[in-house]
């Protein structure tokens, strides 16, 4: 489209909407104009692309996931549609700018954190690459919640975000699907043939709401398809005698309820009715889409599995199981044998998490209450796979129990996946050994071939391109724009490996960028932050594993050395937080509130306050994340050794050339064999010795410290304006679970020395700027179209795209 083709289509599509010339209209009528031709550009795009799909019988993917976190989406397009300059221009001669209709562009945060932010990452490089893709999820019309930052202590506010992002959605009425919840199920035989039939079930409605998800330079445009849930227009509210409604109500059995808010919690599950409701009425209404449209194609179902892969992401749509199996054999009138066999061949399940805490189990009344055909089902697959394991693990029935799909009085949800899809995978090559040898372990001696790992990647070209166009701008003089199509091209910029040139103009970019974050800090948090001190930062959803606590907690000691010290050499550094807590999870508010703490603490204190300061970034998210990217030294990754599976703003960080202080955890793994010890500061216990430690009988008291004692004492003193007893109690006793459950006060000394080797390394700036250029230039291999082409060839097996 030329400038001059866009700005007859907005001057048309303005007339239409709001009677008026572009030039008459204000910025939310523009941004509204602006948002409604780029999709119905994307709409034909996407007509065309299916089209074209279709004709060549391809095979699809279609990604299940209860969380995307797509973030704003007019600068991704126009970004991607290269439109971003004639948009520009086409606004600042009308006398506003695109920063003002951005700026109005909300955040759509269907997701908690890394797993819904992977979705959209996967979803954009795979339409960047032609994939086809489709993905599904809810449309929350409230999404992860706003945090408001009240006297240090987090609140909660609704994010109605559909207010102005709804403009970006295709509401299709017309394809409706009905879904059915609990009743009676009833099965027989009838001359042989098997027969089933509900009754007194309740109808809810799922209307699909299209969101179009653009590619780089391309004309592929897929869609996630977001379903929202109503009740059957037969319904009569009238005949809903008061006192039934106000039960229904708070039951949260009413049909609108189902799509009214993401459940704002990660890696913890919470076994809730309205939960379960969410996941099968997302995963029932894909499949009978899905279902539809291949018969549409094909007239058959026994070539579903070659033409069709369905991916759940993690357990949230594990349904996917029976659903799949209840509509072959009920809906389709297939046997046993044959849906089993196409359904183990379409579904395929990626594992985000070995915790305890976040592997999903339903409790069996509420399952059979609510989803009685599917419970039927889960029973009988649970009755082969005990035969079948009754024959390969004869006499061990710790290990049936272990590995079955009903047991202990729960449905269990990563079991159903393992029982049934081809293909397994983690989400780095340390996350994948660890369920191979432990979690899963029983099921990979049965199969090696059903697991296999891949490694997140992130969408480079928002996380780069996009976030940081200054230094994207500089990599094309240096390398060319090929990276921008195949990241691997990064590794280019070795050859610029102490070239001082270089360096000091990276240096300069990244002085840029901490100057543009400073601006939003001075505002947001009245704090100035210099530019020359270390911005080290971590962001990410605050849990106790990822070990903000430690963080803090070295803050505090650093903050008593530098008193002690007075006049020491100390290295100026910003502690840059963001994180949002679950709602209910009570020690990680306290986190939150003892980081605000510290902030104040030091702030008050002009003995160490020009040295460090702590920053704590309310309400993080995809935009923000944007910002705060670019503007980092130091990538902080430094969860407990084993349990978090991959970590993907580790990648974002070096990619935009952060040296990652970390453990060797997650994907942390990887960067550190692709930039080497020299190039990152890595500390603390290995996966290995921290399950060594927790044989021998792990005490932290054995490893305090005079100095630890002093931090720990704080907490209760009174010295930060408040206490902490919670945190101290869960670090020194059996209150909370085991003390010090991610080994905190294990990893204190590393941690702490490690940080001083940085500020020594950051003196001297040429050489720091040479480790951020290795890590810039090694970052290609966590592009997410490496990951996306690593699922079409060995998980969803797509021949040709
Ligand atoms: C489950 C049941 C009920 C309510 C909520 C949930 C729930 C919701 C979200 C459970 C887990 C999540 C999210 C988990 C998650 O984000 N995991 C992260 O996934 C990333 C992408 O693979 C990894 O990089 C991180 O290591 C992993 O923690």
């Amino acid at each position: 489209m030329t400038k001059k083709q866009l700005t007859e289509r907005l001057e048309k599509k303005c007339d239409q909407m709001y009677g008026c010339k572009l030039s008459e209209a204000n910025d939310r009528q523009l941004y509204k104009v602006l948002c409604t031709v780029t999709r119905e550009e994307l709409e034909d795009d996407n007509r065309n692309f299916s089209k074209k799909v279709r004709d060549n019988e391809q095979k699809q993917v279609y990604y299940l996931s209860m969380e995307f976190l797509v973030g704003t989406s007019l600068y991704n397009n126009l970004f991607n549609l290269g439109l971003l300059d004639d948009a520009k221009k086409i606004l600042e001669d009308l006398g506003t700018s695109l920063d003002n209709l951005t700026a109005i562009d909300p955040d759509a945060g269907l997701g908690n954190g890394g797993l819904g932010r992977l979705a959209s990452c996967y979803m954009d490089a795979a339409t960047s690459m032609n994939v086809p893709m489709t993905g599904f999820s809810i449309r929350y019309e409230f999404g992860i919640f706003k945090q408001k930052i009240i006297d240090g202590w987090q609140v909660e506010q609704p994010d109605n975000w559909l207010t102005d992002g709804g403009v970006w959605l295709n509401t299709r009425q017309e394809d409706a699907v009905e879904i059915k919840f609990g009743g009676e199920c009833h099965e027989w035989m009838d001359n042989g043939q098997f027969r089933v039939a509900n009754s007194n079930y309740e109808s809810v409605i799922a209307i699909p709401h299209d969101l179009y998800i653009s590619g780089y330079n391309t004309k592929s445009v897929n869609k996630l398809v977001l379903w929202s849930a109503s009740k059957p227009q037969a319904f009569d509210m009238n005949a809903f005698s008061r006192g039934d409604y106000m039960r229904a109500l708070e039951d949260n059995t009413m049909a609108e309820v189902i799509s009214k808010v993401l459940y704002p919690a990660d890696n913890h599950i919470n076994g809730k009715k309205l939960r379960l409701r969410q996941q099968y009425f997302f995963v029932s209404a894909s499949l009978q889409t899905i279902i539809s449209d291949h018969l549409k194609k094909y007239h058959t179902l026994s070539n579903l599995a070659d033409k069709v892969a369905i991916h759940i992401n993690d357990t949230h749509p594990a349904l996917c199981v029976p659903e799949l199996m209840r509509l072959l054999m009920d809906e389709h009138g297939m046997g046993w044998d044959e849906a089993w066999d196409i359904c183990s061949r379409t579904l395929a399940y990626t594992n985000h998490t070995v915790m305890s805490e976040a592997l999903e189990h339903w409790n069996i009344s509420l399952f059979r209450e609510q989803l009685p055909r599917c419970y039927s089902i889960c029973e009988e697959i649970n009755r082969r796979l005990m035969e079948k394991l009754a024959v390969i693990y004869p006499n061990d029935p710790g290990k049936w129990n272990y590995m079955a799909v009903i047991a202990n009085g729960d449905v269990n949800m990563p079991n159903l996946c393992l029982a049934c899809c081809h293909k397994v995978n983690g989400v780095s090559a340390l996350h994948t050994d660890i369920i191979k040898d432990t979690l899963f372990h029983d099921y990979y001696n049965i199969n090696h071939d059903q697991f296999t790992s891949v490694t997140n990647g992130i969408s480079y070209r928002r996380w780069l391109a996009q976030a940081n166009p200054e230094l994207t701008a500089y990599i094309k003089e240096l390398i060319g724009d090929g990276f921008m199509k195949d990241a691997d091209e990064l590794e280019k910029l070795l050859k610029f490996k102490g070239d001082e040139t270089v360096l000091a103009k990276l240096n300069e970019i990244k002085k840029d960028n901490k100057v543009r974050l400073g601006k939003y800090i001075a505002k947001a948090n009245g704090i100035n932050v210099d530019p020359e001190s270390i911005f080290d930062v971590q962001i990410k959803r605050l849990h106790e594993y990822k070990r903000q606590l430690l963080n803090v907690l070295h803050v505090l000691k650093l903050d008593n050395e530098i008193k002690a010290n007075a006049n020491a050499d100390w290295t100026p550094k910003r502690f840059v937080f963001g994180a949002k807590a679950s709602a209910g999870y009570a020690i990680a508010k306290q986190t939150i509130s003892l980081i605000h703490a510290v902030s104040k603490f030091i702030s008050n204190d002009p003995a160490v306050r020009d040295i460090i300061k702590v920053v704590f970034i309310e309400n993080y998210s995809v935009s923000l994340a944007e910002l705060i990217i670019p503007a980092a030294d130091i990538s902080e990754q430094i969860s407990n050794a084993g349990k978090e599976a991959s970590g993907t703003s580790n990648m974002k960080l070096m990619m935009n050339g952060a040296v990652t202080l970390g453990t060797l955890d997650g994907a942390n793994v990887e960067i550190r064999n692709l930039v080497g010890d020299e190039n990152m500061f890595l500390f603390g216990l290995t996966t290995e010795q921290v399950n060594d430690l927790w044989r021998q009988g792990y005490d932290p008291r054995t490893f305090i410290t005079p100095d630890i004692q002093k931090v720990l004492n704080m907490l209760t003193s009174g010295v930060l304006g408040q206490t902490y007893p919670d945190i101290l109690d869960s670090l020194l006793t059996g209150r909370f679970g085991p003390a010090d459950r991610f080994m905190t006060i294990a990893d204190f000394k590393s941690y702490y020395d490690t940080h001083m080797v940085i500020d020594k390394t950051y003196a001297d700036r040429m050489k720091f700027a040479d480790m951020s250029l290795v890590n810039i230039a090694k970052s290609g291999f966590f592009s997410a179209d490496r990951a996306v082409k690593e699922y079409v060839d060995r998980i969803w097996e797509i021949k040709k795209y």
